[in-house]
C-alpha cells in the first residue's frame, strides 16, 4: 500500500530507532549536479557503457577523462542542499543511522554526514590502471591524460563501473544495515542499477518499512509503503518538521 503522505512519513521518522538511507543522482539534483537518466542526464549523447565501463575506458580513455574532468570540475562549484544537510540531521537524531550512496561526489560528507557507505566508489579518488597505487586528487584539476607519478600508466577514476564488482566490503555493510533497519528510506535514485537496487527489496522482506522520495515513480515504487512524490531537498526538511 502506497499513499503520499508526509504526516505519516514524519512520524515514522520520529519515532524510528533504526534507519537506513539510499540515495542516488536525484539527492544532488538541487545542487546543480546533472543526474543520469533525467532530460538533463549526463549520459545523454554517449552510452553509459561508452562513459562508464572499463571496455570504454580502454576504448577511448582521453574521451572518459573528458567526461569525469567535466564533472570533476563542475562539483567543485557546487554545495550540499537542503536534502543533504537534513539527512545529516537526521542522523543525529536516530539512535542507529547508516546511509548507502550511489553516488560519488562526497556531497553527502561535506554536508556533516558521517556513516557513509559509498556503493559506486568517489569521484576524487584516482587508481593506478597498473601499479594500482591510490591517489586521494580531491578538488584537483587533472591533466586531460592522467598517470600515474610511479609508473606513468593511465590513472582511471576511483569509481565503479558497469560490469565491474562493487567493494565487497561496502556491499556487505550495506546489506547489513538494510536487513537490520525499521525504516528504510529510498531516496532520489531511479532503482535500476543493480545491486544497489536489490536493496530495497531486501528491506522489504526484513519487514522494515520502506518510504521512497521521487518526483517520479520508479520500479521501486509498487513495493514502498509510503512514496512521496516531490524532490528531496524540499520534502525532506519538511519530514523533519523544518519548513
Ligand atoms: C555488477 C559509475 C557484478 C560511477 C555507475 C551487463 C554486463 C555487466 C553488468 C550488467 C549487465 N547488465 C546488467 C548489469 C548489472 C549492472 C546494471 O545494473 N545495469 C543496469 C543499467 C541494468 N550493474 C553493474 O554492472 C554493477 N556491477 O553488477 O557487478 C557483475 C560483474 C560482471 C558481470 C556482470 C555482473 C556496477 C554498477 C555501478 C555502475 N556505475 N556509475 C559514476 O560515474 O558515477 S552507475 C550510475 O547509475 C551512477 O553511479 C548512479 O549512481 C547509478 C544509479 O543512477 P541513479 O543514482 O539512480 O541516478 P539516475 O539519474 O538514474 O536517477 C535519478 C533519480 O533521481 C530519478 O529517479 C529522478 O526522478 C530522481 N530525481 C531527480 N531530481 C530529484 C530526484 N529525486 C529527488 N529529488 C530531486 N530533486
Ligand atoms: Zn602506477
Amino acid at each position: 500500500m502506497r499513499h503520499n503522505d508526509l504526516t505519516e512519513a514524519r512520524e515514522l521518522l520520529a519515532r524510528a530507532r533504526s534507519v537506513t538511507v539510499l540515495t542516488g543522482a536525484g539527492v544532488s539534483a538541487e545542487s546543480g549536479v546533472p543526474t543520469f537518466r533525467g532530460s538533463d542526464g549526463l549520459w545523454k549523447g554517449s552510452s553509459a557503457l561508452e562513459l562508464a565501463s572499463p571496455d570504454g575506458f580502454a576504448r577511448n580513455p582521453h574521451k572518459v577523462w573528458e567526461w569525469y574532468n567535466l564533472r570533476r570540475r563542475t562539483l567543485l562549484r557546487v554545495r550540499p542542499n537542503p536534502g543533504h544537510l537534513a539527512l545529516a540531521e537526521l542522523e543525529r537524531r536516530v539512535p542507529e543511522f547508516g546511509l548507502i550512496t550511489q553516488n560519488v561526489d562526497r556531497l553527502h560528507q561535506a554536508a556533516g554526514s558521517k556513516n557513509v557507505v559509498e556503493l559506486h566508489g568517489n569521484i576524487w579518488e584516482v587508481r593506478c590502471t597498473a601499479c594500482h597505487a591510490v591517489f586521494d586528487r580531491t578538488a584537483v584539476e587533472l591533466p586531460a591524460e592522467p598517470r600515474c607519478e610511479s609508473c606513468l600508466a593511465w590513472l582511471r577514476p576511483g569509481v565503479v563501473w558497469f560490469g565491474e564488482m562493487l567493494p565487497p566490503a561496502a556491499l556487505q555493510t550495506a546489506e547489513a544495515w538494510t536487513e537490520r533497519c525499521e525504516l528504510f528510506l529510498l531516496i532520489g535514485t531511479s532503482a535500476i542499477v543493480w545491486p544497489a537496487a536489490g536493496l530495497a527489496s531486501i528491506a522489504k522482506e526484513s519487514c522494515a518499512k520502506v518510504i521512497e522520495i521521487n518526483p517520479e515513480e520508479t520500479p521501486a515504487t509498487e513495493l514502498a509503503d509510503i512514496s512521496l512524490r516531490g524532490k528531496s531537498g524540499e520534502l525532506l526538511p519538511r519530514i523533519l518538521g523544518h519548513a
